[in-house]
C-alpha cells in the first residue's frame, strides 16, 4: 500500500520515501507505527505517585472518576499541565541562565572570545533595569545588567524585573489574579511542589499556578535569553538567506549546528572563516567549510548571519539521511536521540556539547564559555578529520529557497520611520484603517503526525491572503521559509491587496521571521510597543492578533501558549487537546482565562476551524475597538 504523504516540503518527503526504500527508520515511519495513547495525551493519566498509574476513563470521567487517592479529572488534568508548562519553562529559562552567566563572563573578562555587539541594546536594558549607563563604561554596565537579571532566577520575594515592561493595564490584571512571578526558579521549584502527590488539587488554582510559572517564562527566562543574544551577537537585521538540504556541499565539510543555545554557534560561525580552519579543510582535501543550521540554532545564526538552514524539527534526520554532514553539533532541547544510532549507517558524527545534555554513543565536546573559540576550533577539526570519511551512500538532495530572516522589534521600528522617527504608527494606522486586518504569530514545532509543516504553510498563505500579517518564530519559521514563502516577492503574489499595500510601502515581506522559540519574547514587547503606540487597546489582551502553534510537540510551546494567553492573546494550538480529558479545565483555560486576561487557550486540530477561530477573535477584537471593516 502506498504511504501517505509525510512532509508537506516536497524535498524532504522524498527523503522520506529514500529512507522507506533504504528500510531506515526514521520519526516519520516510527509516528505511523506508535499511536500516541489517548488517555496519557489527553491528560487523564496521572503518574505523580507509585500507587498509580491511574488512568481516569469512562463515559462520566469527569464527575466520578478518581485516581486511587481520590484525585478527581479535572485536578489530574490541570496537574499534568501544569507540570508540562513548568518544564517548558525550566528548559526556556536555564538557557536564559546561561545567558545571563556569558554576559556576566563577557563583562568581567573571563570570556575573552566574547564581546559586546550591540551597546545601544545594552543601554536600552540598562534603562528598562534602571542602571545609570551615563559615562560609564560599557563592560560595567554590562555586569550590572548581567547581575540584576541573574537575580531574576533566584529571586524569593518580589517581582521579575521585566513584568513592568508589560502594559500598565496587563499588569494590573496580573496583580488581581495573584500570578505575579517572584522569581524563575522559585516558580519552577512551587510548581513542581504543587503537583507532588496529594499537595493542590484545585484546578483553577492549578492553573492560576501555571500562568504565574508561563509568565516567568515569557517575560523573564525568554525575554533575557533573547535581549542578551542581542547585545552579544547583535540585534537582528534583514538579510537574505537560503533554505533546504541543498546546501550540502559535496567538495567541501559540512557542520550542522542543531539545538537552541546560539554561543557556541555565533563561536563556529566566527572561527569557521579563520585562516587556519580554512588550511586545515584544504589539507584533508575539502574546498572550504560549509556551515548550516538546524532548529533553532538556525534561526539564531541565520538571522544575525545569514547561514543556510537545513530546517526545523522533523528535518534533523533527514539530514544525516544526505549522508554529507561531517559533523552535527547538538546543545538542549528537540534533539533527537535517534540521531547517534542514525548517524552510524553513515559517517556522520554527533557532537554533543553541552555537560547537560549528553547522548550515549555520541562524541561529547563539552562547551566552556572562557574557551569558546578554542573548543569552537576543537569541533571544526573534528569535522574536517571526518570529511575523508564520507561514504557517498545518502540521498542527494538539490533543493534551495532564497528567504529575508531577521526582524526584530528594532527594526521593524526602523522600517516604520528611520532613525529618527521610529515607531509602530504606520503599522498601528494600517490596522486601524483595516488594511492589515490583524497580526498572528505563527509558532512551534512541526510534526511527523500530521503531514510535517502543511499546517503552517496552509494557516501562513490563508492569513496572509486575508490581510492578516504574519510573524513566526522558531519551526513555524523553518515550514514558511522551506515553502518559499519567506521573501518580500511573495507579499506581491499571494498577500491580499490592503497588506501588499503596506508591506510594499514598509518595504517588509508578508510573513516576518523573529527568530527562535524564545524569540516569541519579541513578540510580547512589539504588542506592548504597538499598545503604547495608541489607537489600538492600551493593553495587550483585546489587539486583533492571535497566536498559533498547530504542530507543537514541545513543553515549551505549552509554557509558551501559556504566556500569551496570560498576556492577552488569544491562542490556538492544533493536535489533541493535552487537556481535552476534561470539560472543567478546557472551560476555564478558553473562557474564565479570556474573561481575567483577555487571553485564551484554546486546542483545535482541525486546520481550516483554526482559521476561522482565528478571524473570529480578530474581528471581534476589531469591533470592541471600533474599527474600520
Ligand atoms: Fe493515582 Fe493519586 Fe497517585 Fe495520581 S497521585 S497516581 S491519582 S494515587
Ligand atoms: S526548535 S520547541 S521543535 S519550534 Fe525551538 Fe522547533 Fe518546537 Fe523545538
Amino acid at each position: 500500500m502506498d504511504k501517505p504523504i509525510r512532509s508537506a516540503n516536497e524535498a524532504a518527503e522524498q527523503i522520506v520515501r529514500w529512507s522507506d526504500e533504504q528500510n531506515i527508520s526514521i520519526c516519520f515511519d516510527k509516528a505511523g507505527k506508535m499511536k500516541s495513547c489517548p488517555i496519557g495525551s489527553s491528560g487523564a493519566c496521572c503518574s505523580n505517585c507509585h500507587v498509580g498509574p491511574c488512568r481516569l476513563i469512562g463515559s462520566n470521567a469527569e464527575e466520578e472518576a478518581t485516581g486511587v487517592c481520590g484525585a478527581s479529572l479535572p485536578s489530574i488534568v490541570a496537574r499534568n499541565f501544569l507540570r508540562k508548562v513548568v518544564s517548558g519553562t525550566a528548559a526556556h529559562s536555564d538557557h536564559a541562565r546561561d545567558m545571563a552567566f556569558t554576559l556576566l563572563a563577557v563583562a568581567t573578562g573571563e570570556a575573552k572570545d566574547f564581546r559586546i555587539a550591540d551597546e545601544h541594546k545594552l543601554f536600552k536594558m540598562a534603562d528598562i533595569l534602571e542602571i545609570n549607563h551615563q559615562g560609564r563604561d560599557v563592560m560595567e554596565v554590562a555586569k550590572d545588567v548581567a547581575t540584576t537579571l541573574i537575580d531574576d532566577f533566584g529571586r524569593q520575594r518580589g517581582e521579575i524585573n521585566y513584568l513592568k515592561r508589560a502594559p500598565q493595564k496587563t499588569q494590573e490584571r496580573w496583580k488581581k489574579w495573584g500570578v505575579i512571578p517572584r522569581g524563575v526558579d522559585r516558580e519552577v521549584c512551587e510548581g513542581m511542589h504543587r503537583t507532588h502527590m496529594g499537595v493542590d488539587h484545585d484546578p483553577d488554582n492549578l492553573l492560576l499556578n501555571a500562568v504565574k510559572v508561563a509568565l516567568a517564562d515569557g517575560w523573564a527566562g525568554s525575554m533575557i535569553s533573547t535581549d542578551i543574544s542581542d547585545v552579544l551577537f547583535g540585534t537582528p537585521h534583514p538579510m537574505r538567506g537560503k533554505a533546504g538540504f541543498g546546501m550540502f556541499k559535496d567538495d567541501e565539510v559540512n557542520i550542522v549546528v542543531h539545538g537552541h543555545e546560539p554561543t557556541l554557534a555565533e563561536m563556529i560561525v566566527l572561527m569557521a572563516d579563520d585562516p587556519e580552519m580554512q588550511e586545515y579543510a584544504r589539507s584533508k582535501g575539502a574546498a572550504g567549510i560549509n556551515l548550516g543550521g538546524m532548529c533553532c540554532t538556525a534561526n539564531e545564526i541565520l538571522m544575525r548571519h545569514g547561514i543556510p538552514t537545513a530546517g526545523g524539527f522533523t528535518n534533523q534526520e533527514l539530514a544525516i539521511l544526505t549522508g554529507k554532514v561531517d559533523a552535527m553539533t547538538v546543545d538542549v532541547q528537540c534533539i533527537m536521540p535517534a540521531l547517534v544510532k542514525l548517524s552510524e549507517r553513515f559517517h556522520t558524527k554527533v557532537v554533543t556539547t553541552s555537560d547537560k545534555a549528553k547522548f550515549t554513543g555520541a562524541t561529547h565536546v563539552g562547551y566552556e564559555e572562557h574557551r569558546a573559540a578554542e573548543i569552537a576550533k576543537e569541533i571544526i577539526k573534528l569535522a574536517v578529520d571526518n570529511f575523508p570519511n564520507r561514504k557517498k551512500n545518502g540521498y542527494t538532495a538539490t533543493d534551495q529557497q532564497d528567504l529575508v530572516a531577521g526582524f526584530s522589534q528594532e527594526y521593524i521600528e526602523y522600517m516604520q520611520g528611520g532613525r529618527m522617527r521610529a515607531s509602530f504608527r504606520p503599522l498601528n494606522d494600517a490596522i486601524q484603517v483595516g488594511r492589515i486586518r490583524g497580526v498572528v504569530g505563527l509558532a512551534g514545532c512541526d510534526n511527523p503526525r500530521v503531514p510535517a509543516q502543511g499546517l503552517h504553510r496552509y494557516l501562513a498563505k490563508e492569513f496572509i491572503k486575508s490581510d492578516v500579517l504574519v510573524v513566526s518564530t522558531g519551526c513555524g519559521s523553518h515550514a514558511c521559509q522551506a515553502a518559499g514563502y519567506m521573501t518580500p516577492e511573495m507579499a506581491l503574489e499571494h498577500a491580499g491587496p490592503g497588506l501588499k499595500e503596506v508591506c510594499e510601502a514598509i518595504g517588509i515581506p508578508p510573513i516576518l521571521p523573529l527568530g527562535s522559540c524564545v524569540d516569541n519574547s519579541r513578540i510580547l514587547t512589539i504588542l506592548t510597543a504597538m499598545a503604547a503606540e495608541g489607537g489600538l487597546s492600551e493593553e495587550i489582551g483585546g489587539m486583533p492578533g492571535v497566536g498559533i502553534a498547530p504542530e507543537w510537540m514541545s513543553e515549551k510551546a505549552l509554557a509558551i501558549g501559556t504566556y500569551f494567553a496570560a498576556s492577552g492573546v488569544p491562542v490556538i494550538f492544533g493536535g489533541e487537546s493535552p487537556v481535552g480529558a476534561s470539560n472543567e479545565v478546557t472551560r476555564i483555560m478558553s473562557e474564565t482565562w479570556y474573561e481575567r486576561f483577555k487571553g485564551a487557550f484554546h486546542f483545535e486540530p482541525d486546520p481550516e476551524k483554526i482559521f476561522d477561530m482565528a478571524l473570529k477573535y480578530i474581528d471581534a477584537a476589531r469591533d470592541a475597538l471600533k474599527l474600520k471593516k
